[in-house]
């Protein structure tokens, strides 16, 4: 047996999942599921749990993203936060269904905006109580995207509501404190979803200096800028852990390649190259692409398998990935990757 690990990605069926032994169990912070249908198997698990509601690109079962970590944890509900947490780190998941009672009156932001500003507020309300302040990495799966509503399309309402609530909690939106994050778009009748990783200790934000950051993107992406890093540095129990935002085929502020899922993977995976390169300055230097666990969101599921052989020609036959469909938010791009590097048997140099 190796050493205990600090923190841990499993990748699980909803089943397997049900299957797990209770001392298994009792490691599990959270886990985000993907696909429709597995809250049944699932629903005696006293686990946050997040539902993403995107089509399976491979049939078969649903897979569940499980963080592990260890015991003992602590389950919990804050307002309308499920979350679960070890001494140092926090895993939440808010869960809205958007419907007329959603949109107050009163509220001058777009509709959508204030729906999200709302659930970032409950975030930060929670994490200041529970102690765990430092917001690592966030996930936000937004139904429909891309669509327009109040005059303006829901991710640019997005980070109107984001942004808002960062500012009314004394948060900063630039810097080394903002999170990592990857923000994709779901069908229409999905529930927005968001769940993170916190912690009581901060992360360090990276940058990608190919790209200009997404919190000074200039207005011609909407009145606000996205409020994410482009990727966070952490520890967990003396073990560094990277999170890698999404990373599109974006450099400068603009789109390159449109039309064009191979040459996008390509630009995609060179930011990746390049924010690992800023991470080794950090003094991390073990940061590799064969480190890291990807995740890739691909708007159309034809292309997946076009992405994957970029995946393995630049990483290597063994690079662990899993596919996602989503849509993403820029309507010219056709994937967006994120990952995770997990450095359980290397001691921290940071
Ligand atoms: C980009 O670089 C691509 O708004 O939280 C990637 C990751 C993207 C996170 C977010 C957006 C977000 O702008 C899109």
């Amino acid at each position: 047996m190796g050493k205990s690990l600090s923190l841990q990605l499993r990748y699980w069926s909803a089943s397997e999942l049900g299957r797990q032994r209770a001392d298994e169990l009792r490691r599990v912070l959270g886990v985000a599921c993907f696909s429709v249908g597995s809250e049944q198997a699932l629903a005696a698990l006293d686990i946050p749990q997040a539902y993403i509601h995107v089509p399976p690109l491979i049939p078969g079962p649903a897979l569940c993203e499980a963080w592990v970590t260890d015991p003992p944890l602590r389950q919990g509900v804050h307002g309308k936060l499920r979350y679960c947490c070890s001494e140092s780190i926090l895993f939440g998941v808010l869960t809205t269904v958007e419907n007329a009672s959603t949109t107050r009156p009163g509220d001058l932001s777009p509709g959508f905006a204030c729906v999200v500003e709302r659930m970032y507020s409950d975030i930060f309300d929670a994490l200041d109580v529970l102690g765990f302040p430092h917001l690592w990495r966030v996930w936000n799966h937004v139904p429909d995207i891309n669509r327009e509503s109040d005059g303006l399309e829901r991710y640019r309402q997005f980070n109107i509501g984001r942004q808002d609530a960062f500012k009314a909690h004394g948060r900063s939106t630039v810097g080394v404190s903002v999170p990592a994050a990857s923000t994709v778009g779901l069908a229409s009748n999905a529930p927005l979803v968001v769940h993170f990783i916190a912690a009581c200790q901060p992360a360090t934000a990276i940058e990608n200096p190919r790209q200009i950051s997404a919190y000074h993107y200039p207005e011609l992406y909407g009145p606000r800028s996205p409020t994410f890093s482009r990727a966070t540095l952490a520890e967990v129990g003396g073990h560094p852990v990277l999170f890698v935002s999404g990373t599109a085929s974006i450099v400068g502020h603009q789109t390159q390649h449109a039309g064009n899922v191979v040459a996008q993977a390509r630009e995609t995976l060179r930011n990746i190259e390049s924010i690992l390169d800023q991470v080794r300055r950090h003094g991390e230097a073990y940061a590799r692409p064969s480190d890291l666990l990807y995740k890739v969101y691909v708007r159309y599921p034809q292309d997946r398998s076009a992405v994957a052989a970029e995946l393995r020609r630049s990483v290597g036959d063994q690079v662990q990935a899993v596919y996602l469909q989503a849509d993403i938010c820029r309507r010219n791009l056709l994937v967006e990757i994120e990952a995770t590097a997990l450095y359980a048997d290397m001691v921290s140099t940071c």
